[in-house]
């Protein structure tokens, strides 16, 4: 039988192995391409025969593995076993000094041509394990993006800034005119024009913040009525809000607070102005239904004076801790303003008339939202201040 080589693209046959004619079914190209003397039987050695075994088994190992091979790394590791410079196809090569000058281009092109096909299923199974590894990124890394995005934490206005804004609304709605004064007055706007006298209480250094040249910080935000007053002509309705300041300190009370005041001076101007007017703030305030109450006091700047409960928010008059069991609020005070008052501002009382309310703004709030220290209002505390 007459053998050819493999360049002549038919398949040998050798005797004895049945897997040799397929060992020997070569593909084209060829690494090597050397018109090799015809092989046959009799220049056939058993020393070729072991090694084309030899190959065949290596590489039927190979393939079986670099198949299977479940990961990456396993791969990894058996192309370094068997192709590796160090790996078993590599250690065939030196077996080849056994062989013929004639066996030896046989042997080589077979180990080459098996080499190329396991490099190929290699290449095959690593794209295989890397398609499957990125397909299960994508499904352990893959995003909902039908899940809500996370918030932007926006701000807010402090509780304070929203009593302020609403009670100015409100008496916008009425014809008030909102307007602004300074935080350092003289004495005379701050205390006398308004009929306080030298001698009173609240003039008392425990009570008031004073400054240089015989300034102090506002008590109240009267002056602002006091300067416009002065300077305006009436008919007028204004109210301010604004810091005010006194020496005291406690639960219930800071050395800064906000009072808001307004006035209303016009011809024949009664009472009965007076009480239509806070009822209708205090009723849009806290609630259509609530119920109010004016009681007779004093202030050396309103004559009569009042001071206004509200039926408690919080029981509904029917008394809790925070009305003192007494169902009532007292929210503001108020009264006619006094005709010394309007006449240090230049206004003839007996011309004109006109009534004056003053509402502390963190007291408002407290009770609006029930919070029970005032130091919150001031302490910009974000676990407070993000409730509202
Ligand atoms: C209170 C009492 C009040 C006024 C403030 C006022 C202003 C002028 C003339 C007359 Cl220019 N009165 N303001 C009147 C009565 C009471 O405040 O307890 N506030 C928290």
């Amino acid at each position: 039988m007459t053998y050819r080589t493999a360049h002549q693209n038919h398949p040998i046959s050798l005797p004895g192995s049945p897997r040799a004619a397929q060992i020997l079914h070569i593909q084209y190209p060829l690494p090597l391409m050397t018109d090799g003397p015809a092989l046959n039987e009799d220049t056939t050695s058993e020393a070729l025969r072991a090694l084309l075994a030899e190959i065949d088994s290596a590489l039927a190992d190979a393939e079986n593995a670099i198949t299977t091979a479940d990961s990456l790394p396993r791969l990894d590791e058996l192309r370094i076993n068997y192709l590796g410079k160090k790996g078993r196809l590599a250690g065939l090569n030196q077996k080849f000094g056994q062989l013929s000058a004639e066996e030896k281009p046989l042997a080589g092109r077979q180990l080459n041509n098996r080499k190329a096909e396991i490099v190929r299923i290699e290449k095959e199974r690593r794209e295989q394990l890397e398609a499957a590894e990125i397909r299960r990124r994508l499904e352990a890394e893959a995003i909902d993006v039908t899940l809500p995005g996370a918030a932007i934490a926006s701000g807010h206005l402090h509780p304070l800034e929203r009593t302020r804004r609403e009670m100015e609304a409100i008496f916008r709605s009425m014809g008030f005119r909102v307007m602004e004064s300074p935080e350092i007055e003289t004495e005379w706007i701050n205390f006398e024009a308004l009929n306080i006298a030298a001698d009173h209480p609240a003039r008392d250094m425990q009570d008031t913040f004073f400054t240089e040249r015989g300034r102090v910080l506002r008590t109240h935000t009267s002056g602002n009525q006091i300067r416009t007053m002065t300077e305006l002509e009436p008919p007028l309705a204004i109210i301010s809000t604004g810091k005010v300041y006194r020496c005291d300190s406690d639960v219930t009370h800071s050395p800064m607070f906000y009072q808001t005041e307004g006035y209303l001076v016009d011809k024949n101007i009664s009472m009965g102005h007076l009480k239509g007017v806070l009822n209708a703030f205090l009723q849009s305030f806290f609630g259509a239904n609530v119920g109010t109450r004016f009681r007779p006091s004093f202030f050396p700047f309103t004559e009569p004076s009042a001071e206004v409960d509200v039926e408690c928010i919080f029981c509904k008059g029917s008394g809790c801790r925070v009305c003192s069991q007494t169902g009532w609020l007292e929210v503001l005070g108020c009264g006619m303003i006094h005709p010394t008052v309007l006449r240090n501002c230049g206004i003839d009382p007996e011309n004109w008339s006109g009534f004056a309310f003053g509402v502390g703004l963190d007291r408002f709030t407290m009770l609006k939202y029930g919070i029970n220290n005032i130091r919150l209002l001031y302490e910009n505390d974000l676990r407070f201040l993000t409730q509202f």
